[in-house]
């Protein structure tokens, strides 16, 4: 008979809702960028009226390939396009109205902007999603039931015919006054005018990979400027709202425009988030654990104006760098103690760089220790932890000290820290790293802890 000197321990249970596949595939690419590009871009508006002559659309010079570039390069790991706006002018050809760039004078009502973004997209490796504004001011039958086949119908067409779609935007602004038809009222609908269940089922029969916001999967942060609220839990719609004890895993996405104004307006050329702005919400979306969708929006030759696009870049090469480095790689690190002493949730998972191996503690225990023992005494000023969400949420409140000469000084505290906190603090040098977990829902289970330098400004 053998007797097995080591039994291997079973994993922690599950707490709480956790992620969908698609949701974590989502929340791995971390930021996107919104384009919020339509009628309005040629009319100088937010909102259009819906009274727009199609004449109107008529970018000059239209490179899908610029906007993509841009896109790509900065590090976004896809772009949501806005194929239809409130004013309920369609940037592709739709066969369900007359309302479209096939009666506009660009490219002889040849051109299909979806197409063109989405090929390039797809060509350049880019993950490609649609927002299609569910209140439409242009519809003559808005607010009837019609409306909603003719809705669905498009949302077919956009998921259909332009290849693997990653997200699906449902903006909330809904109703009031508009042009519908000629009709020149106000309508006001009702919380279940638009049938949303079927709609999510045909979205997740057409496309069963993409995200729906504003739907079953991401929710709306709560505002435009960029910046979560903290704690930001990434558990919503239950008993609790807002806590880490509700029961559906949705977490949040930070919407925020590089300019004011969601479209293109030449009077907001001097108005662009400089790199340090853009930096900032950064750390204060994606920081938080949620997603950042920054829009960055096409003028009206057809691309990315060029104050946009560098420092769209210079930002997107700053977070490049500065994750490129992990100053805790190789450290030396311990536990105040380790699941059943079991190799495989060893604290070294944690400066592995990885998310998909972790350090935990025996059930029941809810507060815990690590500390990186670094190889020399070194500099940072940002800290990245992340718990291994398809466990679900457990940490509640953490200290992060740090140790220079024998001497342990707290130098930062939070509280939810989900797919990933990153704390900016003031630059430290350190011999010695340690995460105090304070409170727990459930036994704690960390993936990463990570140093870095953010170059000074
Ligand atoms: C809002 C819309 O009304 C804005 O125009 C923009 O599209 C923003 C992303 O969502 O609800």
């Amino acid at each position: 008979m053998t007797i097995n000197a080591f039994a291997a321990v079973p994993p922690p249970a599950p707490y709480g809702p956790v992620p969908s596949p698609r949701q974590l595939q989502w929340e791995r690419g971390q930021m996107e960028a919104f384009v919020h590009f339509g009628m309005n871009t040629f009319t100088n508006k937010e909102w259009g009226y819906g009274d727009e002559s199609p004449s109107l659309f008529n970018p000059t010079d239209f490179d899908a390939n610029q906007i993509v570039g841009v896109i790509k390069k900065a590090g976004f790991q896809g772009l949501v396009l806005t194929c239809k706006h409130h004013d309920g002018f369609c940037l592709w050809p739709s066969k369900y109205t007359e309302h479209s760039v096939k009666n506009s004078p660009w490219m002889d009502g040849k051109g299909d902007v979806v197409r063109l973004i989405s090929d390039a997209c797809h060509k350049q490796g880019l993950k490609f999603g649609v927002y299609l504004s569910p209140w439409d001011r242009n519809r003559a039958d808005y607010g009837t039931p019609s409306y909603i086949t003719y809705y669905r119908n498009q949302l077919r067409e956009l998921l259909t015919n332009y290849g693997p779609i990653f997200e699906v935007w449902f903006d909330g602004a809904n109703g009031g006054d508009g042009y519908y038809g000629g009709a020149r009222t106000t309508r006001t609908i009702n919380g279940n005018y638009y049938d949303w269940a079927n709609t999510y089922k045909l979205v997740r029969e057409l496309q069963p990979n993409a995200v729906m916001f504003g739907g079953p999967d991401v929710r709306w942060v709560g505002n435009e400027a960029g910046y979560a609220p903290d704690p930001c839990w990434e558990t919503s719609e239950g008993p609790e709202v807002g806590t880490n004890k509700s029961n559906a895993w949705i977490p949040a996405e930070c919407d925020v425009s590089i300019r004011p104004g969601w479209f293109y307006h030449p009077q907001e050329d001097n108005q662009v988030k400089t790199v340090s702005q853009l930096l900032d919400i950064y750390f204060n979306s994606v920081g938080k654990g949620c997603n950042l969708i920054l829009n960055i929006p096409p003028d009206k030759e057809g691309q990315i104006y060029p104050t946009d696009a560098k420092n769209v870049d210079e930002f997107g090469s700053i977070i490049r760098k500065t994750f490129a480095k992990d100053i805790a790689k190789g450290a030396t690190v311990t536990a105040s103690e380790t699941r059943g002493n079991d190799p495989r949730y060893s604290p070294s998972n944690v400066v592995k760089g990885g998310r998909n191996s972790y350090w935990c503690t025996d059930d029941g225990v809810t507060t815990a220790t690590l500390t990186l023992k670094l190889k020399k005494p070194t500099t940072f000023n940002v800290v990245r932890i992340m718990e291994y969400i398809p466990l679900g949420q457990r940490v509640e409140a953490f200290s992060l000290d740090y140790e220079q000469d024998g001497k342990w000084t707290e130098f930062a505290s939070g509280t939810s820290v989900g797919y990933q906190r990153l704390l900016r603090v003031p630059e430290i040098t350190a011999d010695a790293v340690r995460l105090r977990i304070t409170k727990s829902a459930a036994s704690p289970v960390i993936s990463d802890i990570g140093l870095f330098q953010l170059p000074g400004e």
